[in-house]
């Protein structure tokens, strides 16, 4: 198990990532031009998130993803955290 990192740490690695209220993890919401393009990334985040077995927390409507990313067996933000979240962005 990635040892916790922290959100504070893991946006200070990340463009336009945030730290949660309340809880140990990280968001960002992504905007696309329409839906089509929204669901493409989330298809290549889902493949990539169930290749690293770390899976995001998201909300779509429309054009628009909303993201929370924590590592639930650790209880906060891990490595496994910005990696993903880098991956997203290198898609965005
Ligand atoms: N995703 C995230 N974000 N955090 C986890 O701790 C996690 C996960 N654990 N996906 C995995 C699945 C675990 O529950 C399974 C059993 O490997």
């Amino acid at each position: 198990m990635t040892g916790k990192i922290g959100a504070k740490d893991a946006v200070s690695k990340l463009d336009g990532w945030n730290a949660a209220d309340g809880r140990d993890a990280i968001e960002k919401t992504f905007e696309f031009k329409d839906f089509n393009e929204a669901f493409g990334f989330m298809t290549r985040v889902a493949i990539k998130a169930d290749q690293m077995d770390h899976h995001p927390e998201w909300f779509n409507v429309y054009n628009r993803v909303e993201v929370t990313l924590a590592t639930h067996d650790a209880g906060g933000v891990t490595d496994k955290d910005v990696t993903l979240a880098s991956f997203m962005d290198s898609l965005a």
